[in-house]
């Protein structure tokens, strides 16, 4: 087994190198990269915000613990924090003053589980995690989605608080649905890991945009567009504006330009660049940000405007950077 999988290798790279393929070593570098080797432990997630997120993912990572409860952990802090307006408690409401959440996650083996316009759940990325391992599917939505979270013992809560309540009083007023810039108070969490084992997970989760139409579903719990995990390859999780990303498949599209060989970095700007190529009205007037990581644990962070920050921990030390933007 061991010798067959060494020829298979020699024999693939060996036909890379016949066929003078230009990126032969990038593509060799990917190839010897399948296994889940020791590495370092890295989390990386989006909005400098959820440098909490990445305390409480370290606080497994840094045991060696597994990147998907890493990742989850992450998640729950902004979940739970009442002054986070984009994610779970405390999230601005829809224009009918329903708070409705998004979430998902993937683990090292591409599985993955997602609820989407769930509401009344303070913690949705555990209730996508418990569709990945106790469902046949992938997602679940609305009223379903809440059923499943009950009968798996996640307590009916109320999740608008005061501050909710009054901007969306004030909101009222006018009615007026224009999402801005960096202003809207985004720090939806994407958040990616890769474990001491190798092992590249993700999580997303948001309240989506506020003041946003009942049933309006963004990217986040979306795979492919607000997440995408391979673990022979990277992981990327994005933000903004999810229309745009939905019709993109942003996550997706830029694992897959580190599946061609780019580094995170060149893989997050190649998508973004691309995206805005597609669509540079809607990319001129709204926000959106991508972060990756590889399976060597390199990272890449950017985004359309200026202002997108996120939070790194590698060695126990979560720290907070501003990415490069296009415009
Ligand atoms: C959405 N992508 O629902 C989310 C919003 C977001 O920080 O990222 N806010 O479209």
């Amino acid at each position: 087994m061991q010798f067959s999988r060494r020829r298979f290798f020699q024999q693939t790279l060996l036909g890379a190198a016949l066929t003078g393929s230009s990126d032969f070593w990038s593509r060799a570098a990917n190839l010897m990269d399948h296994s889940n080797q020791k590495r370092s432990p890295v989390v990386i997630a989006t909005w400098g915000q959820n440098i909490k997120a990445t305390d409480a993912a370290w606080g497994i990572l840094g045991k060696g613990g597994y990147a998907l409860d890493a990742v989850e952990a992450g998640a729950r802090v902004p979940e739970a924090d009442p002054n986070d307006t984009s994610v779970g408690y405390g999230g601005f409401p829809d224009r009918d003053g329903n708070i409705t959440l998004d979430a998902c996650v993937m683990d090292e083996h591409g599985m993955a589980g997602s609820v989407s316009f769930l509401q009344h759940i303070m913690h949705p990325v555990s209730v996508a995690r418990q569709v990945m391992e106790k469902t046949p599917h992938v997602m679940l939505t609305g009223e379903g989605a809440l059923q499943f979270a009950l009968s798996q013992g996640f307590p009916r809560e109320n999740l608008l608080t005061e501050t909710a309540r009054k901007a969306w009083e004030e909101w009222k007023i006018k009615s007026e649905y224009k999402p801005k810039i960096n202003v809207e108070r985004h720090d939806t969490i994407g958040i990616v890991a890769q474990d001491a084992a190798g092992r590249l997970c993700g999580a997303c989760s948001t309240s989506g945009l506020a003041f946003k139409m009942h049933g309006r579903v963004g990217d986040s719990p979306i795979i492919g567009a607000g997440l995408y995990v391979d673990n022979e390859v990277g992981a990327v999780s994005c933000t903004g504006l999810g229309e745009i990303v939905l019709r993109s498949l942003g996550a997706f599209l830029a694992v897959e330009e580190m599946r061609r060989g780019a580094s995170p970095q060149k893989a997050v700007e190649t998508a973004i660049k691309r995206i805005y190529q597609k669509y540079p009205a809607q990319c001129k007037e709204n926000q959106i940000g991508f972060v990756a990581l590889d399976k060597k644990g390199r990272h890449g962070a950017y985004s359309v405007h200026t202002g997108f920050n996120y939070a790194i921990c590698r060695d126990g030390k979560s720290l907070v950077y501003e990415a490069g933007h296009l415009l």
